[in-house]
Protein backbone atom coordinates (compact mmCIF):
# COMPACT_ATOMS: atom_id res chain seq x y z
CA UNK A 1 0.00 0.00 0.00
CA UNK A 2 1.34 3.12 -1.03
CA UNK A 3 1.69 5.85 1.92
CA UNK A 4 -1.34 8.25 -0.12
CA UNK A 5 -3.72 5.56 0.00
CA UNK A 6 -2.46 4.33 3.59
CA UNK A 7 -3.43 7.87 4.42
CA UNK A 8 -6.30 8.21 2.75
CA UNK A 9 -7.66 5.11 4.19
CA UNK A 10 -6.74 5.97 8.15
CA UNK A 11 -8.39 8.70 7.49
CA UNK A 12 -11.31 7.09 6.28
CA UNK A 13 -11.00 5.39 9.05
CA UNK A 14 -10.47 7.50 11.80
CA UNK A 15 -13.24 9.70 10.79
CA UNK A 16 -16.21 6.98 10.53
CA UNK A 17 -18.92 8.12 8.19
CA UNK A 18 -16.15 9.85 5.42
CA UNK A 19 -16.52 6.14 4.16
CA UNK A 20 -16.31 7.70 0.26
CA UNK A 21 -13.52 9.60 -1.14
CA UNK A 22 -14.51 12.81 -2.18
CA UNK A 23 -18.13 12.90 -2.26
CA UNK A 24 -18.63 12.89 1.71
CA UNK A 25 -16.34 15.74 2.53
CA UNK A 26 -18.47 18.45 3.80
CA UNK A 27 -20.06 15.40 6.64
CA UNK A 28 -16.85 15.32 7.90
CA UNK A 29 -15.72 19.14 7.91
CA UNK A 30 -15.52 18.90 11.65
CA UNK A 31 -11.48 18.70 10.56
CA UNK A 32 -10.78 20.59 8.00
CA UNK A 33 -7.34 19.42 7.90
CA UNK A 34 -8.67 16.18 7.18
CA UNK A 35 -10.79 17.46 4.53
CA UNK A 36 -8.10 19.08 2.61
CA UNK A 37 -5.87 15.92 2.70
CA UNK A 38 -8.84 13.78 1.34
CA UNK A 39 -9.73 15.79 -1.25
CA UNK A 40 -5.55 15.81 -2.56
CA UNK A 41 -5.79 11.89 -1.58
CA UNK A 42 -9.02 11.06 -4.02
CA UNK A 43 -8.95 8.75 -6.66
CA UNK A 44 -4.73 9.09 -6.93
CA UNK A 45 -4.75 4.79 -7.78
CA UNK A 46 -7.07 6.38 -10.72
CA UNK A 47 -9.78 3.94 -8.86
CA UNK A 48 -13.05 4.98 -7.31
CA UNK A 49 -14.53 2.76 -4.78
CA UNK A 50 -17.93 1.80 -3.93
CA UNK A 51 -18.23 3.28 -0.41
CA UNK A 52 -19.63 0.47 2.10
CA UNK A 53 -23.39 1.30 3.44
CA UNK A 54 -23.39 2.21 7.31
CA UNK A 55 -26.53 -0.10 6.97
CA UNK A 56 -27.77 -3.42 5.93
CA UNK A 57 -30.06 -4.57 2.88
CA UNK A 58 -33.37 -4.52 5.31
CA UNK A 59 -33.08 -1.56 6.91
CA UNK A 60 -35.76 0.48 5.70
CA UNK A 61 -38.56 -2.25 5.41
CA UNK A 62 -41.60 0.23 5.60
CA UNK A 63 -39.66 2.44 3.03
CA UNK A 64 -36.97 0.19 0.58
CA UNK A 65 -37.72 -2.95 0.25
CA UNK A 66 -34.42 -5.15 0.39
CA UNK A 67 -34.71 -6.59 -3.10
CA UNK A 68 -34.51 -2.97 -4.38
CA UNK A 69 -31.47 -1.97 -1.97
CA UNK A 70 -29.46 -4.97 -2.81
CA UNK A 71 -30.12 -4.26 -6.81
CA UNK A 72 -29.86 -1.06 -6.56
CA UNK A 73 -26.34 -0.96 -4.54
CA UNK A 74 -24.78 -4.03 -5.87
CA UNK A 75 -25.64 -3.69 -9.38
CA UNK A 76 -26.46 0.02 -10.49
CA UNK A 77 -24.19 2.01 -8.03
CA UNK A 78 -21.88 -1.01 -8.53
CA UNK A 79 -21.97 -0.19 -12.04
CA UNK A 80 -21.60 3.08 -12.56
CA UNK A 81 -18.33 2.73 -10.63
CA UNK A 82 -16.58 0.58 -12.44
CA UNK A 83 -17.83 1.78 -15.99
CA UNK A 84 -16.46 5.28 -14.48
CA UNK A 85 -13.03 3.63 -13.52
CA UNK A 86 -12.68 2.21 -16.83
CA UNK A 87 -13.62 5.60 -18.91
CA UNK A 88 -11.08 7.45 -16.53
CA UNK A 89 -8.67 5.47 -17.40
CA UNK A 90 -9.56 5.38 -21.04
CA UNK A 91 -9.50 8.89 -21.10
CA UNK A 92 -6.01 8.85 -18.94
CA UNK A 93 -7.64 10.93 -16.30
CA UNK A 94 -6.49 10.51 -12.59
CA UNK A 95 -5.50 12.57 -9.77
CA UNK A 96 -8.81 14.29 -9.77
CA UNK A 97 -11.60 14.40 -7.04
CA UNK A 98 -15.26 12.92 -8.36
CA UNK A 99 -16.48 16.73 -7.93
CA UNK A 100 -12.95 17.77 -10.36
CA UNK A 101 -13.93 15.37 -12.33
CA UNK A 102 -17.76 16.51 -12.65
CA UNK A 103 -16.81 20.16 -13.60
CA UNK A 104 -14.31 19.29 -16.05
CA UNK A 105 -15.58 20.99 -19.57
CA UNK A 106 -17.16 18.69 -22.63
CA UNK A 107 -17.22 15.50 -20.59
CA UNK A 108 -17.23 12.75 -22.53
CA UNK A 109 -20.72 10.46 -22.40
CA UNK A 110 -19.21 7.66 -19.87
CA UNK A 111 -18.16 10.16 -17.49
CA UNK A 112 -20.77 12.12 -17.55
CA UNK A 113 -23.20 9.31 -17.10
CA UNK A 114 -21.02 6.84 -15.03
CA UNK A 115 -19.52 9.75 -13.01
CA UNK A 116 -22.43 10.71 -11.93
CA UNK A 117 -24.03 7.93 -11.29
CA UNK A 118 -21.18 7.29 -9.05
CA UNK A 119 -21.53 10.57 -7.03
CA UNK A 120 -25.09 10.78 -7.08
CA UNK A 121 -25.58 7.45 -5.18
CA UNK A 122 -22.75 8.04 -2.89
CA UNK A 123 -24.85 11.29 -1.75
CA UNK A 124 -28.27 9.13 -1.79
CA UNK A 125 -27.22 6.61 0.37
CA UNK A 126 -25.09 8.30 2.69
CA UNK A 127 -28.07 11.07 3.66
CA UNK A 128 -30.45 8.29 4.63
CA UNK A 129 -30.78 6.85 7.94
CA UNK A 130 -33.22 4.30 9.47
CA UNK A 131 -33.20 5.78 12.87
CA UNK A 132 -35.00 9.07 11.32
CA UNK A 133 -34.19 12.78 12.34
CA UNK A 134 -35.12 15.70 13.13
CA UNK A 135 -34.08 19.26 11.72
CA UNK A 136 -32.05 21.29 14.12
CA UNK A 137 -33.45 24.58 14.96
CA UNK A 138 -30.61 26.81 12.80
CA UNK A 139 -31.59 24.34 9.65
CA UNK A 140 -35.37 24.55 10.05
CA UNK A 141 -34.48 28.44 9.92
CA UNK A 142 -32.61 28.46 6.73
CA UNK A 143 -34.97 26.50 5.60
CA UNK A 144 -37.62 28.84 6.51
CA UNK A 145 -35.75 31.95 4.61
CA UNK A 146 -35.24 29.91 1.62
CA UNK A 147 -38.46 28.07 1.15
CA UNK A 148 -40.62 30.17 3.68
CA UNK A 149 -41.78 26.92 5.74
CA UNK A 150 -40.58 23.28 6.11
CA UNK A 151 -43.33 22.62 4.27
CA UNK A 152 -43.65 24.43 1.38
CA UNK A 153 -39.50 22.79 1.26
CA UNK A 154 -40.94 19.40 1.75
CA UNK A 155 -43.70 19.83 -0.89
CA UNK A 156 -41.69 21.47 -3.34
CA UNK A 157 -39.22 18.80 -3.18
CA UNK A 158 -41.72 16.32 -3.73
CA UNK A 159 -42.95 18.11 -6.58
CA UNK A 160 -39.91 18.54 -8.32
CA UNK A 161 -39.19 14.79 -8.07
CA UNK A 162 -42.73 13.79 -9.06
CA UNK A 163 -42.55 16.08 -11.97
CA UNK A 164 -39.43 15.46 -13.69
CA UNK A 165 -40.22 13.25 -16.86
CA UNK A 166 -38.59 9.85 -17.49
CA UNK A 167 -35.40 8.94 -15.11
CA UNK A 168 -33.67 11.86 -12.77
CA UNK A 169 -32.85 13.23 -9.73
CA UNK A 170 -34.49 15.66 -7.32
CA UNK A 171 -31.51 17.86 -5.55
CA UNK A 172 -31.70 20.77 -2.52
CA UNK A 173 -28.39 22.05 -3.48
CA UNK A 174 -26.13 25.57 -2.43
CA UNK A 175 -24.93 27.90 -4.72
CA UNK A 176 -21.95 30.24 -4.59
CA UNK A 177 -23.82 32.52 -2.71
CA UNK A 178 -24.91 30.00 0.16
CA UNK A 179 -28.28 30.19 -1.32
CA UNK A 180 -30.65 27.00 -1.22
CA UNK A 181 -32.24 25.76 -4.41
CA UNK A 182 -34.62 23.22 -5.39
CA UNK A 183 -33.43 21.41 -8.85
CA UNK A 184 -33.87 18.26 -10.78
CA UNK A 185 -31.78 16.76 -13.17
CA UNK A 186 -32.19 14.11 -15.94
CA UNK A 187 -30.62 10.53 -16.12
CA UNK A 188 -27.43 10.84 -13.50
CA UNK A 189 -26.48 14.49 -14.42
CA UNK A 190 -26.07 16.99 -10.86
CA UNK A 191 -25.59 20.34 -10.45
CA UNK A 192 -21.80 20.07 -10.43
CA UNK A 193 -21.77 19.71 -13.85
CA UNK A 194 -21.79 22.51 -16.24
CA UNK A 195 -24.80 21.08 -18.41
CA UNK A 196 -27.16 21.80 -15.53
CA UNK A 197 -29.20 25.23 -15.67
CA UNK A 198 -28.24 26.09 -11.66
CA UNK A 199 -24.55 25.43 -10.98
CA UNK A 200 -24.62 24.42 -6.58
CA UNK A 201 -23.57 22.19 -4.50
CA UNK A 202 -25.75 18.76 -3.58
CA UNK A 203 -26.35 18.69 -0.03
CA UNK A 204 -29.47 16.12 -0.68
CA UNK A 205 -30.49 13.81 -3.46
CA UNK A 206 -33.56 11.91 -4.63
CA UNK A 207 -32.82 9.36 -7.35
CA UNK A 208 -36.58 8.89 -8.91
CA UNK A 209 -35.24 6.51 -11.69
CA UNK A 210 -37.86 3.70 -11.61
CA UNK A 211 -35.58 1.06 -10.14
CA UNK A 212 -35.13 3.06 -6.85
CA UNK A 213 -39.01 2.12 -5.98
CA UNK A 214 -40.89 0.15 -8.75
CA UNK A 215 -40.70 -3.08 -6.92
CA UNK A 216 -42.62 -1.86 -3.88
CA UNK A 217 -44.31 1.05 -5.27
CA UNK A 218 -45.07 0.40 -8.94
CA UNK A 219 -45.92 3.59 -10.89
CA UNK A 220 -46.68 5.12 -7.04
CA UNK A 221 -43.13 7.40 -7.41
CA UNK A 222 -45.45 10.50 -5.02
CA UNK A 223 -45.85 7.80 -2.72
CA UNK A 224 -41.92 6.85 -2.93
CA UNK A 225 -41.10 10.93 -2.36
CA UNK A 226 -43.66 10.85 0.40
CA UNK A 227 -42.07 8.17 2.30
CA UNK A 228 -38.32 8.62 1.37
CA UNK A 229 -38.76 12.13 3.15
CA UNK A 230 -39.15 10.55 6.03
CA UNK A 231 -35.60 8.45 6.27
CA UNK A 232 -33.56 11.42 5.61
CA UNK A 233 -31.03 12.31 8.19
CA UNK A 234 -31.27 15.93 8.02
CA UNK A 235 -27.88 16.80 10.43
CA UNK A 236 -26.07 15.04 7.61
CA UNK A 237 -27.80 17.02 4.91
CA UNK A 238 -26.99 20.23 7.19
CA UNK A 239 -22.99 19.23 7.85
CA UNK A 240 -22.98 19.21 3.90
CA UNK A 241 -23.62 23.12 3.86
CA UNK A 242 -20.40 25.18 3.62
MN1 LIG B 1 -30.31 4.78 -8.85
Amino acid sequence: MNKRKFLKQTMLTSAGMCIAPSVLLSACKSDSKKEEQMETTSNTTGMFELPKLSYGYNAFPETIDPLTMEIHYSKHHKGYTDKLNTALKEANISEKTIEEVLRMDNLPSAIRNNGGGYFNHNLYWDILTPEGSKMSTRFKNIISNNFGSKEAFLNQLSDIGAKRFGSGWAWVIQDKDKKLHIVSTPNQDNPLMKVTEINGIPILGIDVWEHAYYLKYQNRRVDYLQEILQIINWNKVEARML
